[in-house]
């Protein structure tokens, strides 16, 4: 069977640049938008592990706040975490049930491979109780989920 690998590209001196930054998404939803990175005021690291658990659950920000979600996976399998509204996330969750295989990118979502770190930079522009969840097929059924309340 052949594996199909992505062409690497062929400079690597360590990590020092990272690839070109691409541009901060306007879109607005529901519960926020893309931050930018230099407007961070507050960093929350976020565990995912195999318990099929975020740690911590329940989180609070400030309306206009941009925030880095720093998404640490402890776990031995795939895990991700997107942030939406409630009625989005079960939604999406079964999207995922149909096409298992899905992978998409979004700013408001991070996959997280076994031991990795992911991180999402995140402007809550609105008021409201929010949510992140794992939608991999099981998990968010699992009880994968969170809470973001913003004020
Ligand atoms: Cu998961």
């Amino acid at each position: 069977m052949l594996m199909t690998l992505t062409s690497a590209p062929a400079a690597a001196h360590g990590d020092s640049k990272q690839s070109a930054p691409r541009n901060i998404s306007t879109t607005e939803m529901a519960f926020g938008r893309e931050g930018d990175p230099k407007k961070v005021t507050r960093t929350l690291q976020v565990d995912m592990s195999d318990r099929m658990r975020f740690t911590p659950a329940n989180m609070t920000a400030k309306q206009g706040e941009t925030v880095k979600f720093v998404i640490r996976n402890s776990g031995k399998v795939m895990h991700e975490f997107v942030l939406g509204t409630m009625k989005e996330l079960k939604e999406h969750a079964e999207v995922m049930k149909k096409h298992p295989g899905m992978e998409h990118d979004e700013p408001y979502m991070a996959h997280v491979a076994p031991g990795k770190t992911g991180t999402i930079v995140w402007q809550f522009t609105r008021s409201g109780n929010f949510h992140f969840g794992c939608l991999i097929p099981g998990h968010f059924e699992a009880g994968m989920i969170g809470n973001v309340a913003v004020q």
